[in-house]
């Protein structure tokens, strides 16, 4: 086993099958009443390789002239995001070691060449409180460093039901999604990964 930077925790198998299949119908709710979109990188406005969409409070999002923010809307319906569902609610109470409620639940959805580059999570105002996240479906190649871009950095993979909790020393740990593994699981009928981003955003 390598050694994972401090403050970042992997929990393989966190979650059994059925659990998981629990979070793709609560995810599938979500998308219906928030349809997942494509983010635009700030300034450029070049698509992100990823489709997303959010529940909760507030939900992250990025566009050319406005960049990287939380916002309390759907950035295409303009509608609130729905709640977050109770199991990810869960999870976050068995993991996060807060006792605050998450606010923001980021969806990403990842197709076989979708990828994300290495970047700290820092739009939050709440820098201390962990990062927790939930793979579901495909395979990843996941990518974890220390708080200095171009530091050293190692390599490990995400699979259904993985939980990877980003605290303490490890809230700023440079992380990115290198590369899907396709068809490495039957979780979602299409194929593609899911993940699910748990963050509290106000101190
Ligand atoms: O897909 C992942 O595992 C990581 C997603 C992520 O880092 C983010 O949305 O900020
Ligand atoms: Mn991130």
């Amino acid at each position: 086993m390598q050694v994972l930077p401090k403050g970042v925790r992997h929990i393989p198998g966190f979650l059994d099958r059925s659990r998981q299949e629990e979070l793709v119908e609560a995810v599938r709710l979500v998308v219906a009443e928030a349809p997942l979109f494509v983010p635009e990188m700030p300034k450029t406005g070049k698509p992100m390789s990823v489709r997303m969409t959010n529940c909760g409070p507030l939900g992250w999002v990025t566009d050319r002239e406005r960049g990287y923010r939380y916002q309390a809307e759907h950035p295409v319906t303009g509608k609130s995001w729905p709640a977050i569902p109770a199991a990810l609610l869960d999870i976050w109470r068995a993991v996060s070691a807060s006792d605050k409620e998450p606010e923001a639940c980021l969806v990403n959805f990842y197709s076989a060449d979708a990828r994300m580059g290495l970047h700290q999570d820092r739009d939050e105002r709440d820098l201390e409180t962990a990062v927790v996240s939930i793979s579901l479906g495909d395979t990843c190649l996941f990518r974890v460093g220390g708080k200095e871009r171009g530091g050293r950095t190692v390599s490990f993979k995400l699979a259904s039901g993985d939980v990877v909790v980003l605290g303490g020393e490890g809230r700023l740990a440079f992380h990115g999604v290198d590369r899907i593994y396709p068809n490495t699981s039957t979780l979602l009928k299409n194929g593609g990964r899911l993940n699910l981003t748990l963050r509290r955003v106000n101190p």
